[in-house]
């Protein structure tokens, strides 16, 4: 792994303190360092253990509910004992100081917000969220019974976390926000994503075809670095308060004000 020492190119700093349009697109890494598991890597990442298909697709929670329902619930608790790192931190240091930025995020953590970070899109949805697996409609309140899953106050049907699972479209509106403004932007930073999801893996993409430069944050390489302006290779809680720091040197991008 990188660390501090990471050269920070000097054009990408002058774009940034100009004030160019900025968009990240984020993914399980930014929050590695909160403690919170990725998905892919080797070991720690969620699939390391379990098989996609059995928890993330609607055919598997048809399959077994209440094996996904559980799921998710531990991962909801555990992420009730876990806080924003200094990547989140640093992010919401430059939205202060920057007209134009919005992240989209892959992530359901919700750690951008409670960061403080003010422009997300959650391209994936939120699992502190729950909906109704068969009309699809937010529930805030149900009484627990017997069964696991809950049932839907409304019309009985099983309660399920309002995520996007693979085969599932993403939330139209929040997509086309976030690939319009791709392709309005002037800087991309990729940070801690394998870019292997699509449609998200598609934005970085979009920014390079409309001009942008693209900027990927990750202690490994990915599908997206042969195509990345500049690769800035180690933990994004380490990187992007450098990437703050050399910007704007008065900036105290580890801590949380
Ligand atoms: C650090 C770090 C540190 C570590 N600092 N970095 C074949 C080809 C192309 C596409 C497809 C295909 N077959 C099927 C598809 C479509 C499919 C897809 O893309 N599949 C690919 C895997 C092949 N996509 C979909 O199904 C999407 N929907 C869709 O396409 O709709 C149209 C459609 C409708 C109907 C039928 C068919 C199509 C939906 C995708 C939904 C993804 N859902 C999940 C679960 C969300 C809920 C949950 O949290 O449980 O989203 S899967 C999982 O992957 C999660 C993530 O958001 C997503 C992306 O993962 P991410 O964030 O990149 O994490 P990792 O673990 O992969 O990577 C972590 C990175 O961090 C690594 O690079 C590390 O090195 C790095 N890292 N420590 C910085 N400290």
């Amino acid at each position: 792994m990188a660390n501090e020492a990471v050269p920070i190119p000097p054009d990408l700093t002058a774009a940034l303190r100009a004030g160019r349009r900025v968009v990240v697109l984020s993914g399980a890494g930014i929050s590695a360092e909160s403690g919170v598991p990725t998905f892919r890597d080797a070991q720690t990442g969620h699939w390391a253990r379990f098989r996609p298909e059995d928890l993330a697709t609607p055919e598997a929670f048809r399959r077994n509910p209440k094996l996904v329902w559980d799921w998710y619930a531990a991962r909801r608790a555990q992420l009730q004992r876990v806080t924003p790192n200094p990547g989140h931190h640093a992010l919401v240091q430059m939205e202060r100081r920057l007209p134009h930025f919005l992240i989209a995020t892959q992530n359901v953590d919700g750690l951008h917000a409670r960061a403080g970070s003010r422009q997300v899109l959650e391209l994936h949805g939120n699992i502190t969220r729950t909906k109704c697996f068969t009309e699809n409609l937010l529930v805030d309140a149900w009484t627990d019974g017997p069964e696991t899953p809950p049932k839907c106050p409304r019309c009985g049907g099983w309660l399920r976390p309002d995520v996007v699972w693979f085969n599932e479209m993403l939330p139209a509106a929040i997509f086309e926000e976030g690939q319009a403004a791709s392709a309005r932007c002037e800087v991309f930073l990729s940070v801690g994503t394998s870019a292997l999801v699509y449609p998200a893996a598609s934005l970085p993409l979009e920014a390079l075809r409309a001009g942008a430069v693209l900027v990927e944050i990750n202690p490994q390489p990915t599908p997206l670095t042969p195509h990345a302006t500049h690769f800035l290779c180690g933990p994004s809680g380490q990187v992007l308060p450098a990437l703050v720091r050399a910007a704007w040197p008065d900036a105290h991008p580890e801590s949380a004000q």
